[in-house]
């Protein structure tokens, strides 16, 4: 082993607060799942399966119902060896697949070189360039600097799929991949891109032996000392071929645990071809390292109730219940009860609560469970602010900003509301609502609507309260 150039340890996962991708703000409180769409003859690990554009659009779907935190295309294979592809040819197999892969409610990267194809693509909308050649094309910084939102990544290889395995000689391959992506870092920020928007990767496989890629991985976190958060792309490659002498399809457990690894080592986003078996996996870290003082920040989140059918404050109980029996979900803090008038429009009175929970699912699993708590209370969705037996609103996740066709985060309208911002208030006093400012400087914004706390009815366990392990009322969640 070689010495170590770069120091590493003490950054936790957490300190990477946020990556700015285009349309989304994706919060790196928890691992990112990246799934990999090869729209190509040529890939390695999927040789022509998403070659068809309706295939492929399908398979976008299937990993984002999976759920894959964001989506990378791919138009032109980077195995070693590859043929390479024109700039037309590759933009005529993204074209279709990027406009659908756009309306799926996640960021939509593409996995690019060609100066060319990232104009078109960001024209179209693409969230995010993944370029294994960190943006040494002619004009591609310049071009990157000009799309002021989309997040890139920039990644470790040396020469191109032809020459690089020729190239894979180290002294010390941390410090020589450290040293390559702290340039392509510093030319990016020079011109202009800012360091909330890179994400850099130490390219496992690319130009490097099983032993380089190795070694980069059980030193991975001293990357992090680039001050940006890491993207790890292991999936079915050939070191861990070597490693478990299995061909590219039999490779899904051994790319499962390389994932895991590299979370563990400080990657904030891996790229994955295995969607669902890597979240399962990255589940069980979560909810072990939660738990963990230097771990990640727990995937809080803070869900809305309210009801002005039927008998509301039973029907509230009983859905505190039912969330707090949903595997993966913890109750952290429920509020007490608010009695208000219905928001532009008539009907009986509603009452309103807020619970916190501690989740390990996504956002959009969230709010699925909402859904089905809602339909198994009776819920009919009618007409906009009709009356409703229940309503589960998913008002925050931790720090999340989304604007996804189905799920908005924050919720668009809380900051609005008394009857959301008084039990929010009253269980998380300091929360600060992205994008919004603090919880209690809403609250003074609506002070006029009339807002009742309850305090003699009791649905659960007190008027308000804080299970055992919850974090102190007077800090955020
Ligand atoms: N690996 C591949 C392609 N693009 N991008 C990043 N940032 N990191 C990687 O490790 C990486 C990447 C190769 O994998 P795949 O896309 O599955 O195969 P192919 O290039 O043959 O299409």
């Amino acid at each position: 082993m070689t010495t170590r150039a770069v120091r590493g340890g003490g950054v936790s996962a957490a300190s990477f607060g946020s990556l700015r991708a285009g349309r989304f703000r994706l919060a790196l409180d928890r691992p990112r799942v990246m799934g990999i769409v090869n729209l190509t003859p040529d890939s390695f690990a999927d040789v022509g399966r998403w070659l068809d554009p309706a295939a492929a659009i399908r398979h976008c779907e299937a990993l984002c119902r999976a759920g894959a935190d964001l989506i990378d295309l791919g138009a032109a294979s980077t195995r070693p060896d590859a043929a390479p592809v024109s700039a037309e040819e590759e933009w005529r197999r993204l074209r279709p697949v990027l406009r659908a892969a756009l309306a799926l409610g996640v960021p939509v990267s593409v996995d690019t070189t060609q100066t060319e194809v990232m104009r078109a693509v960001l024209d179209e909308g693409a969230d995010m360039i993944n370029d294994v050649h960190a943006l040494r094309a002619p004009g591609a910084l310049a071009l990157l600097a000009a799309y002021p939102g989309v997040a890139v990544c920039l990644m470790h290889m040396r020469g191109d799929p032809s020459t690089m395995r020729a190239m894979a000689r180290y002294d010390d391959v941390v410090a020589e991949v450290a040293g390559f992506l702290r340039g392509r870092i510093d030319a990016a920020r020079a011109a202009g891109i800012g360091a909330d928007r890179i994400v850099a990767d130490p390219g496992y496989g690319f130009a490097k032996r099983p032993e380089h890629s190795l070694e980069l991985l059980e030193r991975q976190r001293e990357l992090r000392e680039l001050g940006v958060p890491l993207l790890a792309g292991l999936s079915r490659k050939g070191t861990l071929g070597a490693i478990t002498g299995r061909p590219v399809g039999e490779r899904v457990a051994a790319s499962v645990a390389a994932a895991v690894i590299a979370v563990e080592h400080g990657a904030s986003i891996v790229r994955v071809h295995d969607v669902a078996e890597t979240i399962d996996a990255l589940k069980v870290w979560q909810s072990v390292r939660a738990g963990r003082a230097d771990g990640l920040a727990p995937g809080w989140a803070a869900i809305g109730l309210g009801a002005n059918l039927g008998d509301p404050a039973p029907m509230l109980g009983w859905a505190v219940e039912a969330l707090s029996q949903v595997p993966g979900i913890t109750l952290l803090r429920w509020s007490s009860l608010y009695r208000s008038a219905p928001v532009d429009a008539d009907g009986p009175d509603y009452l309103n609560a807020v619970v916190l929970v501690r989740s390990v699912l996504t956002p959009p699993e969230l709010l699925g469970v909402l859904h089905e708590v809602e339909q198994r209370a009776g819920r009919v969705r009618g007409w906009r602010n009709a009356p409703r037996v229940l309503d589960l609103d998913l008002l925050l996740a931790g720090d999340t900003v989304l604007a996804g066709a189905d799920l908005t985060l924050p919720h668009p309208r809380m900051h609005q509301r008394r009857f959301v911002l008084e039990p929010l208030a009253e269980i998380a006093p300091d929360v600060v609502i992205p994008g919004i400012g603090p919880v209690r400087d809403s609250l003074a914004m609506v002070r006029e609507q009339a807002v009742q706390r309850l305090t003699g009815e009791r649905p659960w366990c007190g008027g308000g309260g804080d299970r055992a392990g919850a974090p102190g009322a007077s800090g955020a969640p």
